[in-house]
């Protein structure tokens, strides 16, 4: 989600699963949407049946989604930025761009500053000591007025600085790197090419097979570049589609339970921000272009004083900033890898988990074991027992060197509770309880509202260091013990203050406390009319309920925001308003109004030189093929997994990415990395259709089809080991081991990396050791390492390195 913000303002899939059906062409890359999205999966069969799109799966290894591609191209995992990066020269190379779209729509043109390098695998502004870079340093030219100089001519212009940057990605590099065949790759970039005429679209779809990587970030931002390129950004059959995870994950993104933002994709307050107006210079995008509209930036303030009148209600005046002093400004980071690591460390006390374990999702999850082992109390909350509120049971721990003291409460499944899920199209869709809880489960919002309640008691009473935020924090419900999930919806939405009444738009938010709104982006789902989440004007009549016949359906849930349904789709039309294809219009101008879809745009802004630029929620106005708000460069570039079998050929003195936060390194704890001679094989990690992570392993149904733990052999591997499939095999990294069955595969095969042969293993995630016992006993995270991406920290869990022996 950082690397779609950092390009195009927000970090969501672009378009919508049903709008893909109009694409041309899809690239999928990282994911196996038949297996893991079959639902959504569809959408790619109707595109491919009803209008002969092409399907092209690039992924290690040949799964049902490659069985219905038409073109699968087998890549080494963690090289798609070899791939896309090939394919964004022979874009540029060719001159297949659309030259009107990356004029008027992209950040081309913009004069970066000068100082601006790119040497030896590190661009300008690494500081050594810190490893880190100075993203500020990645800046464009600007004037007197702060506004960025624009002259595509020029030697630093964007587009000439990508072009050189990506010189290097030939189709023989591609190869080298990726081990896809230089032939299949031409093949694949002539379909891709095509795509830069405005009667073709093209769309990428991608999941968690791009995010698990140290160059996560980077991986997706290739392929937003090229979209960009090619004019596909904002049109239907278009876009970045990143496939979520869970049902739900999408609402749990824009409610800021990843660590490093607000809820709406607000920042996180630094040290040092003494007030609102500090904060606010350092978190809002600046206007550098005069054709910006700046949504996001010039309205940061309203969005964030809305929030703390939500949570801060009376609390927050004017007088005191709107208690913005009651906001935590953290220091550290605090994504997933650090709080294990901080625990390592003895530095944490006590853990709370909800709706995930840690034992389970690892990285390295014998060193998180150890983590949970040094706390003093952990706190499950889960429907079922999981491998975290059973931690010291796991392979290899003794449960009389374990001091945790565990607590579990028992809280009811999703199953046993109403509520919202966004689902990966951004759309809010509310849904009945299915199921009454049963014994003594109690819904996570109950839970946490009574630990709250008891918490508030004892400072009450005792007093204790900076009560405020606790004692000032407004809960404004019937039953503050009990909130009920609508109420805490009607929250969010927020409201006019003077009034009471429910808004209906974001664009009525204010800074001077008289709106409240629990998530800016949500406001409008829950206006006075009700619940729109709710709304189910669906296909039951497509004439009505599809004017368009886009397949927008605006009365079904609704979407954020503003029920919008396909992201920056004031790139769908060319300048002077008309949709670059009319069969598949998105939004046009058509007798002084926009019509189709919802538009991404100032709604009565008419076409002409003066007209707002398309891309409304950047400081430039445009998408970002040059962007400084990734922390690994401004432009991706490939680096190797940081554990690798090779070197990487275009720098291998900087082979790796240089800013990978190394966790153990940085505690003084030993070495986790392990080395090709030691552990010669690739290994990967993934889903499989039967099982859901970890938690079905409490379903008798699932576990008979999925009985037992195996990982998949290269046919060729098997041969030379002596491997059948069927065996007991070891499978160990430098940080565990398994023993497992092997299953000898054919989908998996060898790669020709640089003039060597480079296996791939692959490792399915779901077995533990709680649940149906089927005697298992294994976590697959045993394998993998304890480092993350640059920016967003998501760990290397699809690349790393094995051994394995038959035993
Ligand atoms: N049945 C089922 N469905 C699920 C889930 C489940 O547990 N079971 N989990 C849900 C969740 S939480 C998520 S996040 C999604 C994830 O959805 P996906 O990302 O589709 O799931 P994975 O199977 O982890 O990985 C997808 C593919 O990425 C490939 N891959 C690995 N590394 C690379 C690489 O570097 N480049 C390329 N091009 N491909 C690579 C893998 O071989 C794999 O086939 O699935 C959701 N859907
Ligand atoms: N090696 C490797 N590791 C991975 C991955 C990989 O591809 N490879 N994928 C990663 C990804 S993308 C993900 S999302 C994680 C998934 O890891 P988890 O999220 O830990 O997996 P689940 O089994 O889906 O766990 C969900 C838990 O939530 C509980 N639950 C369900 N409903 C509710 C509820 O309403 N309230 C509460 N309190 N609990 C509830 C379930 O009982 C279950 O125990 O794994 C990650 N780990
Ligand atoms: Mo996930």
């Amino acid at each position: 989600m950082v690397s779609l913000a950092a390009t195009f303002g927000r970090g969501a899939m672009t378009n919508h699963w049903r709008d893909i059906r109009h694409a041309d062409l899809i690239l999928v890359n990282g994911a196996n949407p038949a297996e893991a999205h079959p639902v959504g999966f569809k959408w790619l069969m109707r595109a491919k049946l009803d209008r002969g799109a092409k399907i092209i799966h690039a992924d290690p290894r040949f799964t049902r989604t490659s069985a219905v591609a038409d073109t699968y191209l087998r890549i080494r995992t963690g090289t798609d930025v070899a791939y896309f990066g090939g394919l964004i020269n022979y874009v540029l190379e060719n001159r297949l761009y659309h030259e009107d779209y990356v004029r008027w729509a992209t950040n081309a043109g913009f004069v970066v500053k000068e100082g601006y390098a790119f040497r030896d695998g590190l661009f300008n502004g690494f500081n050594a000591e810190t490893g880190l870079y100075d993203t500020a340093s990645w800046a464009y030219e600007t004037d007197g007025d702060g506004q960025a100089r624009i002259d595509p001519g020029h030697p630093r212009s964007v587009l000439n600085l990508l072009r050189e940057h990506y010189r290097r990605y030939t189709p023989d590099l591609v190869a080298r790197v990726t081990g896809i065949p230089r032939e299949q790759f031409l093949r694949v970039a002539e379909l891709v090419g095509e795509t830069g005429r405005p009667d073709k679209v093209m769309t990428i779809v991608y999941a968690v097979g791009l995010t698990h990587h140290t160059t996560g970030v980077q991986l997706i931002r290739s392929g937003a570049i090229l979209q960009l390129l090619l004019g596909n950004m904002g049109r239907p059959g278009g876009g970045m589609n990143a496939e979520r995870g869970h049902a739900n994950i999408q609402g749990n993104t824009d409610h800021a339970i990843s660590w490093d933002i607000l809820p709406g994709y607000l920042r996180i307050p630094a040290p040092g921000q003494k007030d609102l107006a500090a904060y606010l210079a350092a978190s809002a995008a600046k206007k550098i272009h005069p054709r910006s509209v700046n949504y996001f930036g010039e309205n940061y303030g309203r969005f964030l004083v809305s929030l703390l009148k939500s949570w801060y209600g009376e609390a927050a005046t004017k007088d005191n900033q709107f208690a913005f002093h009651h906001l935590p400004k953290p220091a550290a980071n605090a994504s997933w890898i650090s709080i294990f690591d901080q625990a390592l460390r003895g530095k944490m006390q006590g853990v709370m988990l909800s709706g995930m374990t840690a034992t389970s999702i690892g990285p390295d999850s014998n060193q998180v074991l150890k983590a949970l082992s040094n706390l003093k109390w952990l706190l499950v909350m889960d429907p079922f027992t999981t491998t975290s509120s059973e931690f010291w049971r796991a392979p290899g721990m003794d449960p009389a060197a374990t001091r945790t003291e565990v607590f579990m409460l028992p809280a009811t499944h999703w199953i046993e509770k109403d509520g919202s899920f966004t689902n990966s199209g951004r759309w809010v869709q509310w849904k009945d309880q299915v199921i009454p809880p049963e014994g003594e489960a109690r819904h996570d919002h109950w839970i946490l509202a009574e630990l709250f309640l008891r918490v508030r008691d004892l400072y009450e009473t005792q007093g204790g260091i900076y009560r405020d935020p606790i004692l000032q924090l407004s809960l404004p419900y019937k039953n503050p013990r009990k909130p009920e999930l609508d109420e805490i919806a009607q929250e969010i939405n927020g409201r006019d203050l003077r009034t009471g009444k429910r808004l209906a738009t974001f664009a009525d938010l204010k800074d001077d406390g008289s709106t409240s709104a629990g998530d800016w982006i949500y406001t409008g789902h829950y206006p006075e009319t009700g619940n729109l989440a709710k709304r189910r004007d669906g296909v039951q009549d497509p004439g009505r309920n599809d004017p368009t016949g886009m397949g927008f359906y605006p009365g079904w849930a609704w979407s954020w925001p503003l029920n919008r349904r396909v992201l920056y789709n004031r790139a769908s039309a060319d300048e002077a308003g008309r949709p670059w294809d009319p069969s598949r219009p998105g939004i046009s101008w058509e007798d002084g109004a926009w019509t189709g879809d919802v538009p991404d745009y100032p709604k009565d802004a008419a076409p002409g030189e003066d007209a707002p630029l398309p891309f409304i929620m950047t400081g430039e106005g445009v998408g970002r093929l040059f962007s400084n708000s990734v922390a690994d460069g401004p432009f991706p570039e490939h680096y190797e997994p940081i554990e690798s079998p090779v070197a990487n050929p275009l720098h291998p003195g900087q082979s790796t990415t240089p800013v990978a936060f190394l966790y153990d390194k940085a505690a003084g704890r030993e070495n986790r990395f392990g080395t090709v001679a030691d552990y010669p094989y690739v290994a990967t990690s993934y889903r499989l259709t039967e099982h859901e992570h970890y938690v079905t392993q409490n379903v008798e149904h699932l576990v008979r089809l999925q009985p037992e733990a195996f990982v998949e052999v290269p046919a060729g591997l098997a041969g030379e080991k002596g491997i059948v499939t069927g065996d007991m095999v070891r499978v160990s990294s430098k940080r565990g081991r398994l023993e497992v069955r092997a299953v000898v595969t054919g989908r998996l095969g060898a790669l020709d990396i640089d003039g060597r042969k480079v296996y791939q293993i692959g490792i399915p995630i779901h077995w533990g050791f709680v649940g149906i016992n089927t005697g298992q006993h294994w976590l697959a995270n045993a394998l993998t390492p304890f480092v993350g991406d640059a920016s967003s920290r998501t760990p290397e869990y699809k690349a790393f390195l094995v051994n394995i022996e038959k035993i």
